[in-house]
């Protein structure tokens, strides 16, 4: 009974299966400056951003084909900045009147798996749900976001994180990938230094990471009922009250009963790092990402899902240049991060 979960890509079929567009996206990637770098893929720069050539074939289909639906809702990130976490906390605030009956389908699969992103093909997905919900995932810079989407009246939710957490996640998760192509030991002897340097120069995947901030940053600012944007050390923090800003916001809102019956909580405690890393699914699956060029364990999107974790690995001097750099970029955006290096 899957019916609307994902995309609806107008044409998609026909993208997929012609070669002349195929073609088109392969001549404008070739075009792009390209860099040889650390991380697992290449990556190509296309409008101020840098992305692999996988993710770029698939955003820039997007661009072409994608048509939400009016209620779609969009959950959007730069990589490492608290997506899981999102998508689970979406899917389950959407889906809690089948908790009980079925149960959660959080329990069995990979939040990856409930809340597909837009870019990639997600109907080679095999594990379709059984429930209809409107949510999608995107790592795309909002400047770059498929016009059908600026258009409609679709609701994007933005999640950020403070920038030394997520270098710091990043590199944690790139040496787990286990790319076919690649020789695996290459990433697994990733140097932070060396991944260090790469990161403060904006040079990842969907980066430079501040920019992709600010995109969502200002639409938040110009369209506030349109673009919500969170930080992930606001929903550690005071996750009840954010997770029912967040209903509200998505056109679910919690009723006074179902506070009372304590469903915020609950959803609070399903989407819980502890109890979605301890469960079977997350701690032993295997997920492909992209394409089948990348396999990785479901338990690399679930590490410590702490604040503050670049303590245990940045020495003071890379904490307080990454933070200049954040500062200096944030400059006069009225966008702070107060997770300073010498906090
Ligand atoms: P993605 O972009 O590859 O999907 P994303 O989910 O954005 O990754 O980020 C992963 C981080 O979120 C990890 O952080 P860490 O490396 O600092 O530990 C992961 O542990 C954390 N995370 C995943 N699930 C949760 C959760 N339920 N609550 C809090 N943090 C979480």
């Amino acid at each position: 009974m899957n019916q609307n979960h994902g995309p609806t890509c107008s044409g998609q079929e026909e993208y997929w299966s012609d070669p002349k567009t195929h073609e088109k996206y392969k001549e404008i990637i070739s075009t792009t400056p390209q860099r040889k770098g650390i991380w697992v893929a290449d990556l190509h720069q296309h409008e101020g951003f840098w992305w692999s050539a996988y993710s770029l074939k698939g955003v820039l289909r997007a661009q072409d084909h994608f048509m939400p639906q009016p209620n779609n809702v969009i959950l959007s990130s730069a990589p490492k900045s608290g997506t899981t976490w999102l998508k689970a906390l979406s899917f389950a605030v959407m889906t809690r009147s089948h908790f009980d009956e079925p149960a959660s389908p959080l329990l069995t699969r990979l939040a990856h798996d409930c809340v597909p992103f837009l870019e990639s093909e997600v109907r080679s997905n095999p594990q379709n749900l059984d429930l209809d919900v409107p949510l999608l995932a995107t790592h795309i810079p909002y400047t770059f976001l498929p016009k059908s989407i600026i258009d409609s009246g679709c609701k994007i939710v933005y999640i950020c994180r403070d920038p030394k957490d997520v270098f710091v996640s990043l590199w944690h998760f790139v040496r787990k990938m286990n790319p076919k192509a690649m020789d695996a030991s290459a990433l697994e002897d990733l140097h932070l230094e060396d991944a260090f340097e790469f990161f403060c120069e904006g040079f990842s995947s969907f980066g430079p990471y501040w920019d992709h901030v600010l995109g969502y940053w200002r639409a938040s600012l110009e369209s506030p009922e349109k673009v919500l944007f969170l930080k992930y050390e606001d929903l550690k923090n005071d996750t009840i009250s954010w997770v029912k800003k967040l209903a509200q916001f998505m056109g679910y809102p919690f009723s006074s009963d179902e506070e009372q019956k304590g469903m915020v909580h609950k959803i609070v405690n399903l989407c819980s790092f502890e109890n979605l890393s301890s469960l079977e699914v997350n701690k032993s699956g295997i997920t492909q990402v992209g394409t089948n060029f990348v396999s990785l364990k479901n338990s690399s999107f679930f590490r410590k899902g702490e604040v503050g974790d670049w303590k245990n690995h940045l020495k003071l001097e890379m904490a307080m240049r990454l933070d200049q750099i954040t500062e200096q970029k944030l400059k006069g955006s009225g966008l702070t991060f107060h997770f300073s290096s010498n906090a």
